[in-house]
């Protein structure tokens, strides 16, 4: 029986990655995000080269209500979920705490706590009439670490980080696996949107050494996914091999 994953944050980046993964594995995949276009792209796209279907669902994880509709409109034969990849997520600003945007900060701890629940709340409950299912939460090394300027962001990803362990707990007798994957730097928009569309600030966080790409972090994800019911990888801190910690490189290259 073909298996079906959802990602969240499809059009770009980790969560683009994920959704190709997933497809060349053969499940059919629902892909969300806000950005309409780049989804109906990738549908084209997945279906003619894996031919497996694909599920574009439009809409901004922030907003409740809009979370609820989405997942309350999924056509029937979609509702077999057997993954989900909270992967939708971003930074704004690096900046000390009284520097801080009001506005980035909503921004932030709404995409990435609150949305990341409102799908999780939402799809388990689809999970456990199931029977099974696995949620995949995507952190962060700024969910272990904070690093200087990082502060909305980094404590978003701490709650990440809290909210695998919680819901570990409440999910495990309904057969419902949860795993962190939390990764270092990866060269994706992250930056580009944390700077808000200042590319040459963007493309410093990457240089002189070899960051990790969105493939990279899905093929842990896959790997996760993949493993018998009865094995869960709980918590996976994936780095560059120039990354040491989350202010240590080695910027030689
Ligand atoms: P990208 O900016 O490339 O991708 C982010 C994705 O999230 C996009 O598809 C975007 O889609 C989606 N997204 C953002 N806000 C919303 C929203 N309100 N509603 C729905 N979708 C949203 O960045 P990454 O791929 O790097 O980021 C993916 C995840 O990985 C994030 O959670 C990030 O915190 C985490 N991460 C990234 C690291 C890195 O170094 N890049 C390292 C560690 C973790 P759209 O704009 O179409 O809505
Ligand atoms: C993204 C990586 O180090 O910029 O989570 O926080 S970092």
């Amino acid at each position: 029986m073909t298996k079906t994953a959802i990602i969240t944050g499809a059009t770009s980046g980790i969560g683009k990655a994920c959704a190709e993964r997933f497809a060349k594995e053969g499940y059919n995949v629902i892909i969300t995000g806000r950005r309409e276009n780049r989804l109906s792209e990738m549908k084209e796209q997945l279906e003619s080269d894996f031919g497996i279907q694909v599920l574009p669902m439009c809409f901004d994880v922030q907003k409740r209500e809009a979370v609820e509709r989405a997942i309350g409109a999924i056509p029937d034969k979609w509702q077999k979920i057997d993954v989900l990849v909270n992967n939708a997520g971003l930074a704004l600003g690096l900046n000390p705490i009284h520097e801080g945007q009001f506005d980035d900060w909503d921004t932030m701890i709404d995409t990435n706590i609150k949305g990341l629940l409102y799908m999780s709340n939402l799809v388990s409950k689809l999970m456990i009439k199931n029977g099974h299912g696995h949620i995949i939460h995507i952190g962060s090394i700024a969910g272990r670490e904070a690093y200087p300027n990082g502060n909305v962001y980094c404590a978003t990803k701490h709650a990440v980080d809290g909210l695998t362990k919680a819901m570990r707990i409440d999910l495990m007798k309904h057969n419902i696996r949860v795993t962190q994957i939390a990764p270092g730097a990866v060269e994706t928009e992250f930056s580009e949107v944390r700077f808000k569309g200042d590319t040459t600030r963007a493309e410093k966080v990457y240089e002189g050494y070899q960051p990790l790409t969105g493939k990279d972090i899905a093929d842990a994800v896959y790997y996760a996914s993949s493993l018998p019911e009865h094995v869960n990888i709980n918590d996976l801190l994936i780095m560059p091999m120039a990354q040491a910690n989350a202010t240590t490189f080695n910027r030689n290259r």
